[in-house]
């Protein structure tokens, strides 16, 4: 527990000390000081969003093992969305129709693209780094079989992005490297271009889609003056006109696949670039066919256009939240810093609900979050804040009490990942050290002193949960004529691999084939590249199509100050911030710190030389890195690899991450108010030569727990 909380000091949560107490004044102080806050405020003042990956396990899963226990007691203010591709989960829905998450599952199978595509073109790259993953659990790699198919069909690809390795070298990608941000306006030259050499394809915008005159006119310029031709997005980003031209021609007489990788919606104004890539690939006309169209996230996780998963999980039910309130998932430093403010999302206006309790479990917000120096102010606010974690990372250094608990290696689950076929017995294989408790037990103690005991565990115990959720799977699977073994037998056993159903798969080809049938479910029935809807959502920088706007950094005075732009990308040694204190993670550092990518030119203008630490600081905050200097990453771009632990040095006015933590230096403003989605990959920085010794690495080391006086009880 934080020394400051037991004595009633607020505004040092991160710097102050913990104490050592023993589980059973903990649960009787959690239980004491959620009875207060709903009997003062309601749990309507308990957030519970508490965003994260955690870890693989079906029944031990962090958020849904806190999400049924806070339901038990009355429910909480959730969050809604992820930080992964948030803006194409709120704005896609209105010009495509259907929820974002089963466009990722329906997108076109890699075997397809090599059988049919004769040209890829990557927004964003195909990252191999991020294939790695999947939410749940990845069980095999298939991506790289799935590219070496399209290499020996000689596939051709083209990459635009600011890292060159972006692509796998294997598939000998053309490298274009854009200004980063610039995406939609090229998108839009590319439609602008075949729309004025009569290379659109106007059956397909007729039978398939509304607004396309509307879009059109926008293309034109005949509205602002400004047509938006390939010379027009040369200016914004860097590539030749020419370049572009030539692109949209060859996009034109070839099977070709548009894909935009998630990261780039991550972005200020986000939205606009999955509009404009859906309405390129509508106006060119491909979509539906296979190995044509468009698809957003191939590589945002190991299973896009590779395998999906046959049937649902057996998963652990969450009970009924009875509380409306819920924010964006990344309004979390606006909503603890202006509690009962009002903004926009999703053409609604809404209020921000006022939290006194935090509780997080399997999320590390100060990694994940924009804007970090924002973030610790804004966790001051709060009476009390709970993490569960396994390590003693910078959002447990920020909480008021903070629950030792059994990592997934400590439990006895099975894993499945959410588009995965693969089910994974995984039998405990040590108990868990120290003091740690599984989050399970944790709340069903929790539960007895609230007098929900029952409630909560329904009278079952870990295994008889596990026993019943494997049922369920068990049953489903029976539903679809496979059989599977039961708990014992599994638990005991190997992996089970179950056929992929539906291994030729391409997007939209049932709209194509018939779309009375088959109508989208967006108001028209079609692909929407004019949305009435939105246009009623009166945003300024949005006029019901897709539009382009100069990222805030960009039109911004301080652009010149800071005139590089960061690139804040998923690790290729970690996932997210998990295991960066582990040997692969430390083994990729620079004198301890995160590297930075950045160009020889870039490099020599600032007299860096790889290997030297560096400061990289705009307005927002300041973080130490380790230069590697590299052709690999365009010029004007520098990247910066997101999940190391953050580590401000209080001694520092501006309190410089003395580790490397990109989120130091963007910005939380986010994507726009058509989403309020994260906008990390959009901040201008500016980079020199560290002076000097560099300060110690703390991030990784455990707390130093102090004395409390009134406290020295044994721990049980
Ligand atoms: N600048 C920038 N920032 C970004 C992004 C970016 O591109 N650029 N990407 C964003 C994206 S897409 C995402 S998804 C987020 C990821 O952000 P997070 O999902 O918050 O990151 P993780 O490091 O996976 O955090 C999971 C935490 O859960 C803990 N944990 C693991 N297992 C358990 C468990 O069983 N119980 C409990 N209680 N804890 C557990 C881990 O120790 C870890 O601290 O980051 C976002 N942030
Ligand atoms: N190893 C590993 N794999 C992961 C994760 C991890 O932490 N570790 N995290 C997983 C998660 S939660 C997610 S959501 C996905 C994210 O998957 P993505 O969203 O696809 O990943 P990012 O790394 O954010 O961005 C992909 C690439 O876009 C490029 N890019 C950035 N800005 C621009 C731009 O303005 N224009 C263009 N053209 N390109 C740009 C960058 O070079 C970057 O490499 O990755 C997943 N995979
Ligand atoms: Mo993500």
């Amino acid at each position: 527990m934080r020394s400051g909380w037991l004595d009633g000091r607020k505004g040092e949560r991160g710097s102050d000390t913990f104490v050592k107490v023993c589980w059973d004044e903990a649960l009787d102080l959690i239980a004491h000081e959620m009875t207060r806050v709903r009997e003062e405020h309601g749990n309507k003042a308990i957030f519970g969003g508490s965003y994260g990956w955690a870890s693989a396990g079906r029944f031990h899963h962090a958020q849904s093992q806190l999400k049924r226990f806070l339901n038990t007691i009355g429910g909480f203010v959730r969050s809604e969305g992820n930080y992964s591709y948030n803006a194409a989960l709120v704005a896609m829905p209105h010009f495509v129709g259907g929820g974002f998450r089963e466009h990722v599952v329906e997108a076109t199978r890699w075997p397809v693209i090599a059988e049919h595509s004769d040209l890829v073109v990557l927004f964003g790259g195909l990252a191999m780094r991020n294939s790695q993953i999947c939410d749940g659990g990845a069980s095999r790699h298939r991506l790289a079989d799935n590219l070496r198919l399209c290499a020996e069909k000689r596939v051709r690809f083209v990459n635009l992005s600011p890292l060159r390795t972006d692509v796998d070298a294997s598939l000998k990608a053309e490298w274009l490297a854009p200004r980063p941000g610039s995406d939609t306006a090229i998108m839009l030259a590319l439609a602008h271009t075949l729309v004025k050499e009569g290379l659109h394809d106007q059956t397909f915008l007729d039978r398939y889609t509304v607004g396309a005159d509307r879009f059109i006119r926008y293309l034109q310029g005949t509205a602002d003056d400004a047509p938006k031709s390939a010379e027009w997005a040369a200016e914004i980003s860097g590539l030749e006109a020419g370049r572009i031209r030539a692109l949209a021609r060859e996009m034109a007489a070839k099977r070709t696949m548009i894909a935009c990788a998630a990261g780039l919606q991550r972005a200020d104004w986000g939205e606009q670039t999955l509009w404009a890539c859906v309405s390129l690939a509508a106006i060119l006309g491909q979509i539906g066919l296979p190995g044509g169209g468009y698809t957003v996230g191939y590589a945002v996780n190991a299973h896009v256009g590779n395998i999906a998963r046959p049937f649902p999980w057996g998963r652990l039910p969450q009970g009924s939240n009875p509380i409306p309130a819920f924010i964006p998932v990344a309004m979390i430093s606006e909503m603890l810093l202006n509690p009962g403010a009002t903004y926009r999302y999703s053409g609604k206006t809404l209020t921000l609900p006022d939290c006194r309790l935090i509780w997080w479990a399997g999320g590390n917000p100060f990694h994940h979050h924009q804007d970090l120096n924002r973030l610790r102010r804004a966790f001051q606010r709060p009476e009390t804040v709970i993490v569960n974690e396994i390590n003693w990372t910078s959002t447990a250094r920020h909480a008021d009490i903070v629950l030792p608990v059994a990592a997934p290696q400590e439990r006895t689950d099975f894993g499945g990942g959410q588009t995965d076929n693969i089910l994974v017995p995984m039998p405990k294989a040590i108990d868990p050290p120290g003091y740690a408790r599984t989050e399970y037990e944790i709340y069903a103690d929790l539960a007895r002193r609230l007098g929900v005991e029952q409630d909560f565990t329904e009278g079952r115990d870990e295994e008889a949960w596990l026993r019943r959720l494997w049922f369920d799977t068990q049953k489903t699977a029976d539903s679809y004529g496979i059989p599977l073994p039961d708990w014992d037998a599994f638990i005991a056993g190997d992996i089970i691999e179950l056929p992929d159903p539906s291994p030729a798969q391409v997007f939209l080809s049932g709209f194509r084939a018939n779309p009375s049938e088959n109508p989208r479910p967006t108001p028209s029935g079609r692909i929407e590249l004019f949305s009435k809807t939105v246009a009623s959502f009166r945003l300024d920088e949005c006029a019901g199509h897709a539009t382009w706007n100069i990222p805030h950094d960009l039109s911004s005075p301080a652009a010149k100050t800071y005139p590089l732009a960061l690139v804040s990308g998923q690790p290729g040694t970690r996932l997210h911030s998990q295991y960066d204190n582990g040997t692969l993670s430390m083994d990729g550092k620079i004198l301890d710190r995160e590297p930075v990518l950045i160009n020889p030119a870039d490099a020599a203008d600032r007299h860096v030389s790889d290997g030297d630490i560096v400061e990289v600081f705009n307005d927002r905050g300041r973080c130490l890195a380790g230069a590697r200097v590299t052709s690999e990453i365009a010029q004007g771009a520098v990247f910066l690899w997101t999940g190391a632990w953050y580590d401000p040095d209080f001694d520092e006015p501006d309190h410089c991450d003395r580790h490397g933590n990109p989120n130091v230096l963007t910005h939380d403003l986010r994507t726009s108010e058509f989403s309020q989605s994260p906008a990390a990959h959009s901040a201008l920085v500016e980079i020199r030569r560290l002076d000097g010794t560099p300060p110690r690495v703390r991030a990784h080391e455990p707390p130093q727990f102090g004395e409390h006086p009134d406290r020295k009880g044994p721990l049980a």
